[in-house]
């Protein structure tokens, strides 16, 4: 493990922070959100108002703080107070249901949350079954028994020193979705974010203080977190925040009007621009240096289109929340179409079989990374944990091979976790959903290819007597699981079978529904 030294007292907010106002950097702009832009020196007067804020309301070291919001200034001064005055920021993901978010508040008995006004009434109808959560702060117009963010903050006093944390203190937690569908809360300490920050961002991918950041993966995304946080604040630079749905044409604008160096996609994102018939016409990517892509696999043909459209490749790395963010990548300049890339120097892999032996050159095996920078476990799951954190090792449940050069090359999941457009999709969650319909006997959820080879849910029915496969029937089944669970987990396609392959003890074989048509026999 090359040596990358922390202090042992370390405020991850300082870091990305207070430190560039030291520095002599208080006057970049860090942020940008539509008509608002924000320079370092004001964004630390919001944090801290914010943190004095939090304060005042009781909100005290190791408190978890509950973030729900689309992408705007406020979410990213949610995260930087609560860091900064020692209490642990969680933000979720907006698109969850309901029942989603009303889990991640019990498991993590955030305190306090504060939710964007279009996200308030979810956790506002929530409160009643949560003790644990003392007050609800809203970002715009708040209701009876609620604070609002604008108030909170401009009571408050802009002096605010950070709380003297250890780098191995909890600096913020990231959900990220598990087998069973319920998400876990991975625990990331301050000191990752700085370990992460100089094997990464200073050291593979040269960022400075001139670099703009377009992250279409969200905040409350690891990814996205790291792209729009972590990295960008880390150099000094800009971070431009997109609050909007990531359509193709609202990106294509958004990188054509501001302008950035650095865009970090998902492969589907690269895809549904590239479907634009005026793509290179209308708008002007002349402005990035690298393009990013994370979050699931890059399909070869996906890079030589984009390839031909701009005359750039897209740098594709492979991260995950577990170890902070990317740990194997193409090096801008030395990128292989089809393959992960080579360790991000810092990280340490091996690739092993079922009896945890080292597998040889070109043969595929299952990777664990070690680093300075992987999270201390899942929040109260302790025998998840252990099945994750081997030692200084981490099971990322992705299959591997690596050939004699370092090269890796992706050979897909060890589990029957789907991974599309860069979210995870819990096959027995979408199972479990399908199922609840009355003409649904038994169902198998698996990822299979589309045209573009970008993997999507599938799902393969059985129906219960007296139901024959229908259009019609696909589309309501497909509507069924969109209401009830997040829509983007609901099956692209639906093929109806009269019995599902299966073990002896009766478990689904997913591994014989990946990517086939099953005979109909
Ligand atoms: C899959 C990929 C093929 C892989 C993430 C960058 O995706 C991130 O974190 P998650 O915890 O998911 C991790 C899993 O996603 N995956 C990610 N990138 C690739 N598969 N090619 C890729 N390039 O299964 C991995 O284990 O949601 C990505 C940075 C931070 C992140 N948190």
């Amino acid at each position: 493990m090359r040596e990358i030294e922390t202090p042992e007292r370390v405020n991850a907010a300082s870091f990305l922070l207070d430190r560039h106002l030291a520095e002599g950097r208080g006057d970049n702009v860090a942020l940008v959100c539509r008509e608002s832009s924000y320079t370092y020196r004001e964004v630390q007067a919001q944090v801290n108002r914010l943190g004095n804020g939090l304060r005042d309301l009781g909100v005290e070291i190791e408190n978890r703080v509950l973030l729900l919001s689309p992408d705007v200034p406020e979410l990213v001064f949610g995260l930087l107070a609560c860091m900064k005055i020692g209490a642990v920021p969680i933000a979720a993901n907006v698109l969850l249901p309901p029942e989603d978010i009303g889990y991640i508040l019990q498991d993590s008995r955030a305190k306090v949350a504060i939710a964007h006004d279009s996200l308030a009434p979810v956790v506002q109808g929530l409160r009643p079954s949560l003790p644990h959560l003392c007050h609800l702060v809203v970002i715009g117009a708040a209701g009876d028994g609620q604070r609002g963010y604008r108030d909170l903050v401009d009571g408050s006093g802009e002096e605010l020193a950070p709380a003297d944390t250890r780098g191995d203190d909890a600096a913020v937690w990231q959900y990220s979705s598990g087998t069973t569908g319920a998400p876990k809360g991975i625990i990331q300490m301050h000191k990752n974010v700085l370990w992460y920050y100089r094997a990464y961002a200073e050291a593979f991918l040269g960022v400075t203080e001139r670099d703009r950041f377009l992250s279409v993966a969200k905040l409350f995304f690891g990814y996205g977190q790291g792209n729009s946080l972590y990295i960008s604040f880390g150099a000094g630079a800009t971070t431009i925040l997109m609050p909007d749905r990531p359509e193709p044409r609202t990106i294509a604008e958004l990188i054509t009007r501001e302008r950035p160096t650095v865009f970090a996609g998902v492969p589907t994102a690269y895809n549904a621009l590239l479907q634009l018939p005026d793509l290179t016409e209308a708008y002007d990517f002349r402005s990035v240096r690298l393009f990013l892509s994370a979050g699931e696999a890059l399909p070869p043909a996906v890079q030589e289109r984009w390839r031909e459209a701009w005359g750039t490749d897209i740098v594709d790395g492979i991260g995950c929340t577990e170890c902070f963010h990317i740990f194997i990548s193409n090096r801008p300049g030395d990128v292989v179409p089809g393959a992960s890339g080579r360790l991000v120097p810092g990280f340490d892999a091996r690739l092993v079989d079922e009896e945890e032996r080292e597998v040889g050159p070109g043969e595929i095996g299952n990777l664990l990374i070690r680093a300075g920078c992987v999270a201390s476990g899942y929040w109260g799951k302790h025998r998840r944990s252990q099945r994750t954190f081997l030692g200084e090792w981490v099971k990322t449940g992705d299959k591997f091979s690596r050939d004699e050069d370092g090269l890796f090359r992706f050979a897909g999941r060890g589990d029957d976790m789907i991974k599309s457009g860069g979210i995870w999709v819990a096959p027995v969650e979408v199972e479990a959903t399908l199922s609840g319909h009355p003409a649904v006997l038994e169902c198998g959820v698996v990822g299979a290819p589309d045209p573009d080879n970008l993997i999507k849910p599938k799902a393969f029915v059985v129906l219960r007597e007296g139901w024959s496969p229908s259009g019609a029937l696909t589309r309501e089944l497909q509507q069924f699981v969109k209401v009830r669970i997040a829509p983007y987990k609901y099956p692209r396609w639906i093929e109806y079978l009269p019995k599902l392959p299966k073990t002896a003890t009766g478990k689904i074989q997913r591994y014989k529904l990946r990517g086939a048509t099953i005979e109909a026999t």
